[in-house]
């Protein structure tokens, strides 16, 4: 296992040792939340009752695979503890997300939290945001008009594809990653593009998270 995703499973298993029976928790999505969802899933095993809400379909047929009870929003209104991955995390605690494509249902289900802890290899920690080029979903029609739109603001959007065909989320949008270089003031950015007609949400999670649990080569460090 290289390094890196060494660090993803440290990271991602130490978070799992945070849920405890009873809860509602809420199944972020990517390759840190695999091993997540996968020590969750002994934990099941072992006897804990919880119930899980993924964000994504990937994350369901994850949680299914390791036999974690699934529910949804239909049924529950309240998620006690949420557990997510991220793209870049700031001195703040504030987020780049959506690197993976979920980051609508991944914010439903954070905003939703008692609780939100954030697991990550070492790499994700960043002085500033904005090295990694904001996902920002948006409806397909008329997005070349939102493209323009964020262009203006100091960025190069570009239009998420994937097998030469243009990327399509859970929610049936459009992706644009949009590079800023240094996001100096991450909720004046995410106010701004949240106003724009036709973007569904924004890749940044401003004042969301609880704890961070960084992987590193000798172990894990929990960040409060
Ligand atoms: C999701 O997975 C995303 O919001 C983020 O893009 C990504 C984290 O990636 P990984 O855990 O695969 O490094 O949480």
């Amino acid at each position: 296992m290289e390094d890196k995703d060494f660090k993803k499973k440290l990271a991602g298993e130490k978070a799992a040792e945070f849920v405890k029976d009873g809860m509602v928790v809420g199944l972020g999505s990517g390759s840190t939340m695999y091993w997540t969802i996968k020590k969750i899933g002994e934990q099941v095993s072992e006897g804990i009752a919880i119930q899980g809400i993924p964000s994504s379909v990937q994350t369901a047929n994850w949680a299914k695979e390791f036999g974690i009870p699934l529910t949804d929003f239909s049924k529950v209104k309240q998620v006690d503890l949420a557990i997510d991955g991220a793209d870049e995390i700031d001195q703040n605690f504030d987020l780049i997300k959506g690197g993976g494509g979920s980051l609508v249902r991944e914010k439903i289900i954070d905003s939703a939290a008692g609780q939100l802890i954030i697991a990550a290899d070492d790499s994700k920690l960043v002085k500033a945001l904005g090295a990694f080029p904001l996902p920002v979903e948006v409806v397909p029609f008329g997005y070349e008009i939102i493209k323009e739109k964020i262009a203006r603001l100091g960025s190069e959007p570009v239009l998420r594809s994937q097998n030469g065909k243009a990327f399509v989320t859970d929610n049936g949008n459009y992706i644009l990653d949009c590079l800023f270089s240094e996001i100096t003031d991450p909720k004046k950015l995410h106010n701004l593009l949240k106003s724009m007609v036709g973007v569904v949400e924004t890749g940044l999670f401003i004042n969301m998270t609880d704890m961070v649990i960084i992987g590193k080569s000798t172990g894990t460090e929990i960040l409060h």
